[in-house]
């Protein structure tokens, strides 16, 4: 066996069917580049200029209600509409088209400008698994959607183009790629192994747990084996469900504490509010069964090695294949030693 710490080698990705180059003796490479921290950022609680804050006015011209906790709106730039022609092009064999329809809703997580998922109590992120719950239910009841993808940017990093805390559910007719791939592999493997493939995976992972983030009673946070961004992680509950409608009470609620764990830690990480894109892989919503889908959430931050440098996915990335420097067990292992208690908080304390 080589040593996973020192030899280049490439890692498999059974979810996707792809792999990750992994270039452990690069990490000891010396950086001479930027190490410097951003302004802290100071938000107040309430911005009369926020699009998403409780009474405010949006784009649209619509007025927000003065909610108290959570609030979810059609998208006013919606990327899907739902009605239309439906119809498909086809030229040679080679130039395909299809109409897709579809909706755009967007959730803020807090009636708080200020209060990221990390910064917030256990019992309001609760309420916002209960929201996703829901609009996953309602979305996927309509017989024209087969997908529901809910995620969130977080960050200017990331594209995110309103600090007040909020997240997106785009629902379609068409599964898209990347969970169209993780179904078949999914369907493959049940169908051989009559057993989840994340099951065994985390049967796996326990063993060692050298991969583990934090765990509760009911869910696994960890660095997959194969994960291709520094400090991506996989959420995975204990008990494979295909949905979110499928957790218990007690399963929600540990989730929610789960987010609350994990999204502290990478705050931690380089005292910033840590920016990813995240969000929930679930069964498709056709009304077919899926016992070999095992719900899942990904994080995938792009920060490398401090609060301004990023990893990019260019040359060797966007040409051959994902690579990576940090083992994932080094990326685990860092992000296991940090505290549990948010830096903010922590300081707060500390006066
Ligand atoms: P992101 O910043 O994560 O892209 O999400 C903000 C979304 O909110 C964005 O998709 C929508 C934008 O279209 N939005 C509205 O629907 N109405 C507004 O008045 C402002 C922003
Ligand atoms: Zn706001």
């Amino acid at each position: 066996m080589f040593d996973f710490t020192e030899q280049p080698h490439r890692r498999f990705n059974p979810l996707l069917d792809e792999w990750v180059l992994v270039s452990p003796h690069r990490s000891k490479r010396p950086w001479q580049g930027q190490q410097e921290k951003p302004q802290p950022d100071e938000r107040p609680t309430y911005d009369p200029t926020c699009y998403l804050c409780p009474g405010n006015t949006r784009t649209s011209g619509d007025v927000n209600p003065k909610y108290a906790h959570q609030f979810v709106f059609d998208n006013d730039f919606a990327a899907l509409l739902p009605a239309g022609e439906g119809g498909t092009y086809e030229e040679g064999g080679l130039l395909r088209a299809e109409a897709e329809t579809g909706h755009c809703r967007v959730i803020c997580f807090s009636a708080r400008h200020d209060l990221t998922l990390p910064e917030m109590p256990r019992s309001e992120i609760r309420r916002v698994v209960d929201v996703w719950t829901d609009e996953f239910r309602t979305l996927g009841a309509d017989p024209t959607i087969n997908y529901v993808q809910i995620f969130e940017n977080k960050g200017f990093m990331m594209g995110c183009s309103n600090p007040h805390p909020h997240g997106q559910i785009w629902s379609e007719r068409t599964v898209p790629d990347l969970p169209a791939r993780e179904s078949r592999a999914q369907k493959a493997y049940f169908a051989q192994h009559g057993r989840t493939l994340l099951s065994d995976y985390l049967a796996i992972e326990e063993k060692t747990k050298t991969r583990f983030v934090v765990e509760n009673e009911t869910w696994v946070v960890l660095v997959p084996f194969w994960a291709v961004w520094p400090f991506e992680t996989l959420v995975l509950p204990r008990r494979a469900v295909p949905d979110l409608t499928q957790l218990t009470e007690q399963e929600r609620d540990g989730l929610a504490d789960i987010i609350s764990q994990l999204t502290i830690k990478y705050d931690n990480l380089f005292e910033i509010s840590f920016p990813y894109s995240a969000g929930f892989h679930q069964r498709p919503t056709d009304g077919a069964d899926y016992p070999e889908w095992h719900l899942h959430m990904h994080f995938m931050p792009p920060l490398l090695r401090s609060a301004t440098v990023k990893k990019f996915m260019v040359g060797y990335e966007l040409l051959a294949n994902a690579q990576r420097d940090i083992t994932a067990e080094q990326a685990a292992e860092r992000l296991r030693a940090l505290p549990a208690v948010h830096y903010k908080a922590a300081t707060a304390a500390a006066k």
